[in-house]
């Protein structure tokens, strides 16, 4: 079994490309099964094989500890930790081919708390992967973007295990498109872009940043797709299929 951790801000597309990466994955003869880790969310647009709602109860965990909304979910996301045995009997039930991981909508209860890192480094598989979601309709200056690429940055050095970079929601920011893709290939032309938009301090800082991540070659083969249209899912699938393959040719 290979695992895909799909991660981004909230509102980001994780859902909706586990979703549509389960049916990608089915289409093409794969054994795909979906574990939600989200414990707050109420409507999802697939049925998944393995749900930690059924495990933490965020809202018997409200009642029960007089907690409010956030309180209650970050008690719930802690508590995925605490959860992983009964997790992993479920998926070793199943045993899929590619496990498909939806994670918690605010991606700090996750990434930035203990149990998420627990459950990237304890789930068993053969090979894992992170899927790090910039937000299309977020990145609507270059500052923004460099701004998301330190969070990707960041949340790779949480979950400590390979990560592709994927843009979402290519349907909806058109030409703009042209611009984030030629940001990624060339540091001298996204220099530029922010040195038109940014002066003083945050030029400073927002060019010392980009430096220090280029030097991890922090967006390069940043995939854009669409859950919508299906545009670029397979480029996102060569791309799972080159890391999560090597690493079985490194096993063997
Ligand atoms: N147009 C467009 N909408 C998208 C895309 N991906 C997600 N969405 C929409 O964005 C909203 C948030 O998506 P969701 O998958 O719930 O985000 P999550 O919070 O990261 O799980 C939903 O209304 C989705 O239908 C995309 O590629 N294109
Ligand atoms: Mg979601």
């Amino acid at each position: 079994m290979k695992t895909i951790f799909i991660s981004g801000t909230a509102g980001a597309g994780k859902s909706l490309l586990t979703s549509k990466l389960y049916d990608y994955y089915t289409k093409n003869r794969a054994f795909a099964a979906i574990l939600n880790l989200d414990p707050g969310v109420e409507n999802m647009p697939y049925t998944c094989d393995i749900d930690v709602r059924d495990y933490v109860d965020y809202v018997s965990i409200m009642q029960k500890y007089d907690l409010g909304p956030n309180g209650a979910l970050v008690m719930a996301n802690d508590l995925i930790a605490s959860k992983i045995d009964e997790i992993q009997n479920e998926v070793n039930r199943v045993n899929p081919d590619y496990l498909i991981v939806d994670t918690p909508g605010q991606i700090e209860l996750f990434a930035y708390r203990s149990s998420g890192p627990f459950l990237v480094e304890n789930i068993s598989s053969e090979e894992k992967t992170n899927i790090f979601l910039f937000d299309g309709a977020l990145i609507t200056t270059p500052v923004n973007f460099v701004s998301i690429a330190l969070l990707a940055t960041s949340i790779k050095l949480r979950l400590n295990i390979s990560t592709v970079n994927v843009l979402t929601k290519t349907d909806l920011i058109g030409t703009k498109l042209k611009d984030i893709l030629q940001w990624t290939t060339s540091l001298s032309k996204l220099e530029d872009a922010i040195g038109k938009e940014a002066d003083g301090e945050t030029y400073s800082l927002t060019t010392n940043i980009l430096r220090g991540l280029n030097f991890g070659g922090f967006a390069q083969g940043l995939i854009p797709i669409s859950n919508v249209t299906g545009d670029g899912f397979v480029n996102l699938e060569g791309a799972l299929s080159r890391i999560l393959n090597l690493g079985e040719e490194i096993e063997d």
